[in-house]
């Protein structure tokens, strides 16, 4: 896929304003919410059983985060997941935490077995840990241990029959034929919390862009990525802190323009 395409789906996203559902942690709620609305989404956060069904079944996506699980919503985030499926809605999972405890693995596979998710985006020791290959963990961030995660993306891919996206220092999105390199970003991310999981959530809007696009979701996913990377260096200019961040990266999603995103996105095949 070409900066062209990538730009277009930047636009469609805007054009279009995607409903997302996130069933989401609650560190993350309120800079998730103002990161979709910034890119020109629309968020919504509904989390009751009563209601979940048909919060997913008008979303163009829906977005499960496992970051602060408790029994009672997981119990919802199948019930959204698999009104979700039945209405054509994609879902994206981010397994937070994966691999740090044996209930958040145990939640992942089950989620992954019991709803039919079409993107899972993790950092490599997550993913690994969803996979069944044990890596370390400390609580949601990833270990010092990237390995090679284009290779691990494709493997996962494979193994799970839906899109992998592994995040890092290089992000890395497979459909376990094809797999992307997007390049780009910033270290001051992690020192940011909810960037991961404004990301999952921002795949979310891609994908129902992509859909209405009538463009493969693995294209929406990277779209995602590319932009996500260039507004991010844009809001770190040349002394980032985490704080002055946070705010200037919402403001870049904003205003970051298709065709700037056209001139600096750096995407290639491996
Ligand atoms: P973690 O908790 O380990 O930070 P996460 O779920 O927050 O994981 P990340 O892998 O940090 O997710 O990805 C969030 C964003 O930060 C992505 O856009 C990714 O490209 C970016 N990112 C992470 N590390 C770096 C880095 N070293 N350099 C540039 N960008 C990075
Ligand atoms: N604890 C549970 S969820 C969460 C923390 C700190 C947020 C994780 O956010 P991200 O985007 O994975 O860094
Ligand atoms: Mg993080
Ligand atoms: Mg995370």
């Amino acid at each position: 896929m070409d900066n062209k395409a990538i730009a277009a789906l930047w636009r469609q996203v805007k054009e279009m304003k995607p409903l997302v559902h996130n069933i989401t942690n609650v560190v993350v709620t309120n800079f998730t919410a103002n990161g979709l609305l910034a890119l020109g989404a629309s968020p919504v956060m509904a989390y009751a059983k009563e209601e979940v069904a048909d919060m997913a079944a008008i979303a163009g996506a829906l977005v499960l985060n496992i970051g602060t699980l408790t029994a009672e919503e997981v119990e919802a985030m199948i019930i959204a997941g698999q009104s979700a499926n039945e209405h054509g809605v994609p879902v994206i999972f981010d397994p937070v935490g994966a691999g740090a405890t044996a209930y958040r693995t145990e939640t992942s596979r089950r989620l992954l077995r019991e709803v039919k998710v079409a993107v899972l985006r993790g950092n490599a020791a997550e993913v690994a840990n969803v996979v069944g290959e044990s890596r370390a963990i400390k609580g949601v961030d990833a270990g010092a241990d990237g390995g090679d995660a284009a290779a691990l993306a494709k493997r996962a891919a494979q193994q799970l029959g839906c899109i992998v996206v592994v995040t890092g220092e290089e992000d890395m999105a497979s459909d376990g034929e094809v797999t992307y390199a997007v390049a780009g970003g910033h270290p001051i991310l992690t020192r940011v919390t909810g960037t991961g999981c404004l990301l999952t959530s921002v795949i979310g809007a891609f994908a129902a862009a992509a859909a209405g696009a009538s463009r493969p979701l693995l294209e929406g996913a990277v779209a995602a990525l590319a932009g996500y990377s260039v507004a991010a260096e844009r809001a770190a200019g040349e002394r980032p802190a985490p704080g002055s961040f946070a705010v200037r990266f919402l403001d870049e999603l904003a205003a970051l323009s298709g065709e700037e995103l056209e001139r600096s996105a750096r995407v290639r095949r491996v």
